[in-house]
């Protein structure tokens, strides 16, 4: 039996008595343990009827635990779709009734919301492993013979949201999460001496792939946070050799007065995606600390596309260069861009994703018969491949490294009856990169701001909501009738 993934990941590790996940609470686990773990989670996982190439729907807390998990679901041939915590119900049920799946692992607070919206199966999963889910795992055999999965089956399903407001499923296989992984790691050097500082979520792309299969593949020690707290950052920096996050992270650091050269002499490298990196960010904390932070720039479809690099300069406001076994193409109106000139990232390899799940038509928008896939990322290119992204053409905000698209919130606030029309946009923030404020129009001038955001918050997870409401009484358009988002970003923005 072959198992792609589990194969390079985790099988390696059975007997290995080093040092995974070190936690909040001072204790660890080790390699062995944790491929212990994931066996007899996988046994629950069978149990429940989960069998290759179901969906797996997981939106729990961040614990070793659903590390453990994720380590099972690779077992079964289950493909793991993992959802964000802040998602509401209304959210939730959209994924679920589109991707289907065999069962359900959820917080044993959300699990009546849960019950009312899931016609599966439902275990939980609890901050202190005490859910039905760990307890049932509890008296399980710590060995699982891996289900046969070769590199084309499907390891996993990350919802993305996109510009005509439906989220859509990147189907992601087994190869193209291990070959991302085994460039990560060559690239950026990982290996068994490294100790991570894991502070991002663990239900993107980021803190779930590219920060824990590249461990898993090095054998590297992870200090495990619950989540991003800049005091236990600083106490962990002397203890460490690397450090994954957004730019919120960096900015939040740079906040902080005990940030010095001393504290981060140990780290070897500190790297930052998933939004834009201010130069400023760069040069600042290139100041405080002597490491010149690396940019990587990803997308959920696609895993890293291309990074600046280990031992070369890394240059602030690029992203550097294609990762070796990857190829971005530079175009307009699809033809190849010259050196400097303008154009759409796209991207072809082994990273890029199988296609939107159940989506057909918007797979073949997005990915062209030749294999590469359209970015909706503008980005200019230098006669020796490094790359800058200058902008977008997909009308997104990034806040804090989340994807919010204003299509999906102006569909919410124009379904309020007494709004004519409404415009969402972003604009800048010195925490989020990015804040999200929305432009309305109304036909009942009675509607206050206040009441709007109530009708609006419970629909959507807490990172979308608008942190600011202008009510106008026309949205600015060009002749074309479109909404000229750019005057508003630039009226309001200052
Ligand atoms: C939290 N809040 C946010 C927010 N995060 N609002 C907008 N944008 C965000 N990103 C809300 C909280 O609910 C809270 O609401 C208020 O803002 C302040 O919260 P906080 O305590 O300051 O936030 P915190 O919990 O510290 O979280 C901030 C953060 C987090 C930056 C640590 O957002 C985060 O971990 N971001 C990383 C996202 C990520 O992993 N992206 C990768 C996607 S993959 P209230 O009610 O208190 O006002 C991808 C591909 C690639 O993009 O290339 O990597
Ligand atoms: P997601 O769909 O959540 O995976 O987000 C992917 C998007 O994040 C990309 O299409 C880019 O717009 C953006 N992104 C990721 N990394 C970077 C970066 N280093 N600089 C600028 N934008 C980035």
């Amino acid at each position: 039996m072959t198992n792609t993934l589990y194969d390079a990941l985790i099988a390696p590790h059975a007997e290995n008595d080093q040092i995974f996940l070190a936690l909040d609470n001072g204790t660890c686990w080790t390699y062995r343990q944790f491929v212990q773990r994931a066996a007899q989670l996988a046994h629950v996982l069978r149990k429940a009827g989960v069998n290759a190439g179901d969906r797996l729907v997981v939106q729990g807390p961040k614990t070793a635990e659903a590390i453990a998990l994720y380590g099972a679901a690779l077992q079964t041939g289950a493909i793991y779709l993992p959802l964000n915590t802040a998602y509401t119900q209304s959210e939730v049920r959209y994924f679920v009734d589109d991707a289907t799946p065999t069962l359900v692992v959820c917080d044993p607070g959300h699990l009546d919301a849960m019950t009312d919206i899931c016609p599966c199966q439902i275990l939980t999963l609890a901050d202190d492993d005490t859910g039905s889910l760990s307890i049932a795992a509890n008296d399980q055999p710590a060995t699982f013979d891996a289900v046969d999965r070769g590199p084309d089956d499907l390891a996993a399903l990350l919802y993305t949201s996109g510009t005509t407001g439906r989220s859509k499923g990147a189907m992601m296989s087994h190869r193209n999460l291990l070959s991302n992984a085994v460039s990560l790691t060559d690239l950026w050097q990982i290996t068994d001496q490294d100790r991570l500082i894991h502070a991002l979520p663990i239900f993107h792309t980021h803190g779930l792939f590219v920060a824990l299969n590249t461990s898993l593949l090095a054998g590297a020690k992870v200090r495990f946070m619950a989540g991003f707290d800049t005091d236990k950052i600083v106490d962990e920096l002397p203890q460490s050799t690397l450090m994954m996050g957004v730019p919120t992270f960096y900015t939040r650091l740079l906040g902080y007065p005990r940030l010095t050269h001393a504290l981060a002499a140990k780290m070897r490298l500190f790297i930052s995606g998933s939004a834009p990196l201010l130069a400023e960010t760069h040069t600042a904390f290139e100041q405080r600390t002597g490491h010149r932070i690396l940019e990587r720039y990803g997308m959920t479809e696609t895993n890293m596309i291309t990074s600046n690099p280990f031992d070369g300069e890394r240059i602030a406001g690029t992203v550097g260069f294609a990762l070796p076994d990857v190829e971005v193409a530079i175009t307009v109106d699809g033809e190849p861009a010259g050196p400097g000139q303008v154009g759409m990232i796209e991207v072809r390899g082994d990273n890029v994703f199988q296609g939107y799940w159940n989506m057909p038509e918007k797979t073949a928008k997005e990915l062209r018969d030749t294999g590469f896939f359209i970015t909706g990322d503008l980005g200019v290119q230098t006669e020796d491949g490094r790359i800058s992204i200058v902008g977008r053409q997909k009308d997104l905000i990034i806040s804090g490294g989340y994807n919010i698209y204003p299509k999906e919130i102006e569909d919410v606030i124009n379904d309020i009856a007494g709004v004519l029309e409404s415009a969402v946009f972003g604009l800048p923030d010195p925490d989020f990169g990015e804040t999200v404020v929305a432009a309305i129009v109304l036909t009942d001038q009675s509607l206050s701001n206040d009441a709007i955001a109530n009708m609006v918050e419970p629909q959507l997870a807490r990172f979308k909501h608008p942190r600011r409401y202008i009510v106008m009484d026309a949205l600015p358009r060009n002749t074309m009738g479109k909404v000229q988002k750019n005057i508003l970003r630039t009226e309001y923005g200052t």
